[in-house]
């Protein structure tokens, strides 16, 4: 059984239950982090030195934190081929999207306009500074609105392990009160993502109450 130790409405709790939930393995989890706390106790620490979430344990093993370790770690030993291939030369093609959405849309969007944006009074929101991140972020989802033009996922004809380091942040990259650019194969495949039964159930959460 996994443990998972983190608030659903932190995105890098997202992208790990979502990718549970798609394997359909059993869990466990603790709200931690945010208005519930807990992720600054001598227990919590002694497992995450960060202090962050997420922090999964697969029965009695190790704690293990970092998102993407934690997606590599479900998926080596969980997932089928398709999603995170065996084969290093195959597995690689997967892994620099999953870690170019991490260090790109991720890094792009949740510090400098998502938390800008919801996470800011409304007074003290910088809107020509947040314009510029917008504008930065859309140079990076161009890269994905080529691929996605050409290919029904990140990474090629299978949804796969870097489906869920780029689609765990959409909801919120279309939900929020930004002006967006027009990326029809990027909006498409977010279209495709609502139907699945795990994205819906554990990326689409209401972000109210992280607003400031
Ligand atoms: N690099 C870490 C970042 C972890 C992180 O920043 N987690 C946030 C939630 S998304 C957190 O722990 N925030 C403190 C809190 O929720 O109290 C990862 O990818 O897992």
């Amino acid at each position: 059984m996994l443990t998972i130790w983190g608030r659903r409405t932190s995105s890098n709790v997202q992208a790990v239950m979502w990718c549970i939930a798609e394997l359909d393995l059993p869990y466990d989890r603790i709200d931690i982090g945010h208005r519930f706390g807990g992720n600054d106790t001598p227990e919590f620490l002694a497992m995450n030195p960060n202090g962050k979430i997420p922090v999964i344990r697969d029965g009695d093993g190790p704690p293990i934190w970092e998102t993407g370790a934690i997606l590599r770690y479900l998926s080596s030993v969980y997932a089928p081929d398709a999603f995170w291939p065996d084969d290093p030369v195959a597995r690689s093609q997967v892994d620099r999207w999953a870690e170019w959405a991490k260090l790109n849309v991720a890094v792009g969007f949740t510090v400098p306009i998502f938390w800008s944006v919801v996470r800011t009074p409304a007074a003290e929101r910088d809107w020509p500074q947040i314009a510029q991140a917008v504008g930065r972020l859309a140079e990076v989802l161009a890269v994905a609105e080529h691929q996605l033009s050409e290919h029904a996922f990140l990474a090629g004809p299978d949804f796969t392990l870097a489906d869920i380091q780029l689609g765990h942040l959409l909801y919120r990259y279309f939900d929020i009160e930004i002006e967006r650019p027009d990326l029809p194969a990027l909006r498409a495949y977010y279209d495709r993502l609502k139907e699945r039964a795990a994205f819906a159930e554990h990326v689409m959460i209401s972000y109210d109450e992280l607003r400031a």
